[in-house]
């Protein structure tokens, strides 16, 4: 028996390694398909998101300190770019370990976090350090608020509508790429190592944001669930009609019509996954989060794995079989992880997340 290809099958999704046209994709063409998903999913889903700034500037607000034990400096700086409409400014937080290896540099975290505060539950700081790596750390509405607001606060005033169609998960992942940039310009970062972390619905923006900035070498995409990284069709759980009705500013506005309609969605979540391939992907899930549906992010896993394989690399390597708590299959470019308990980013789940950068 072959069950997660049976599993996959009866999900009906559309063709990954195939154009619009109908023409089959080939190696050296998957960045072409890999660009013709990311239009589909910016028309369809997230809507179209300004082009990178000119510059960046940072701003030190809080001069570094040494914490943890001496083992972390600690530093709060101003990050402000250009708009179509003025400056716009966004404060982060900066966490680099004291001790570093010989270049000096550091495998690093762009954290797209819930709350401002430091440490937090979903930021364990000391485990990160202990670790070797730094962390950029984002409060996600000091750069569009979490809430309807007809977009006229945040970074959604400064840009018109008429021309990006952006929801906030996009202003989000933009953010987390001005970080980027920003990271461009200080001494301490490996540049080749750099992941952006997110949980739940800022799971999601870590996928949409590596989906879209390949300078990201890795996606830690913790319990994102719908709109992220699960299967919608046939997804237990939350829906689109569910997700669109409780977070329309989430998205662009043609989400909506696939409320109820999944099966006519010209995309699915496995199209988001495999954007970012050839780099990597780390699918976070847990047992309870029964509304993002572990098995659908599985599936989704499985079902992106095919780009990966076509371009040489390796994706999800796992046995024929749904996962189990406690399991992890860390081997391939694609990474999954099931583990007991409720939807949560946990240091169990950062354990996970920090072999892998
Ligand atoms: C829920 C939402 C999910 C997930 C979650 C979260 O209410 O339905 O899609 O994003 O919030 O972000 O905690």
């Amino acid at each position: 028996m072959n069950c997660i290809k049976e599993l996959l099958a009866a999900r009906k999704l559309p063709e990954l390694l195939e154009f619009a046209d109908g023409t089959k994709v080939t190696a050296d063409r998957w960045e072409e398909r890999r660009l013709e998903m990311l239009d589909i999913l910016r028309r369809e889903e997230y809507g179209y998101a300004p082009p990178a700034p000119a510059y960046v500037r940072s701003e030190v607000i809080q001069a570094p300190k040494a914490d943890y034990a001496n083992k972390a400096t600690v530093s709060y700086l101003n990050l402000t770019v250009p708009t179509d409409k003025g400056e716009f400014t966004f404060p982060i937080a900066q966490v680099v370990p004291t001790k570093r290896p010989e270049s000096g540099k550091v495998p690093t975290f762009v954290l797209i976090n819930f709350r401002p505060e430091l440490p937090d539950k979903y930021f364990p700081v000391e485990d990160i350090v202990d670790a070797g790596c730094a962390v950029i750390r984002i409060y996600y509405n000091d750069v569009a608020f979490d809430g309807q607001d007809n977009f006229a606060g945040g970074i959604a005033s400064h840009f018109d509508r008429s021309k990006y169609t952006w929801g906030k998960i996009g202003m989000w992942a933009w953010a987390a790429s001005r970080a980027f940039d920003y990271l461009e310009s200080v001494d301490w970062a490996d540049l080749s190592r750099v992941a952006v972390i997110g949980h739940s619905r800022l799971g999601k923006t870590a996928l949409w944001c590596a989906a879209n900035d390949t300078r990201f070498a890795m996606a830690c995409v913790n319990n994102s669930g719908c709109s992220g990284d699960a299967i919608t069709r046939d997804k237990k759980g939350e829906r689109v009609a569910q997700i669109t009705k409780n977070f329309p500013f989430w998205f662009c506005d043609n989400y909506r019509k696939y409320c109820n309609n999944e099966y006519g969605m010209p995309f699915e979540q496995h199209f988001l996954v495999a954007c970012v391939c050839p780099r990597k992907v780390a699918i976070g899930c847990a047992l309870d989060d029964e509304w993002a549906d572990p098995e659908s992010q599985y599936l989704s896993a499985c079902a992106a794995s095919p780009a990966w394989e076509l371009v040489g690399k390796t994706g999800i390597i796992h046995p024929d079989r749904l996962p189990v708590p406690g399991d992890f299959f860390h081997s391939g470019d694609v990474a999954y992880h099931l583990r007991a308990g409720a939807h949560f980013l946990s240091t169990e789940d950062w354990r996970h997340y920090l072999t892998l950068i």
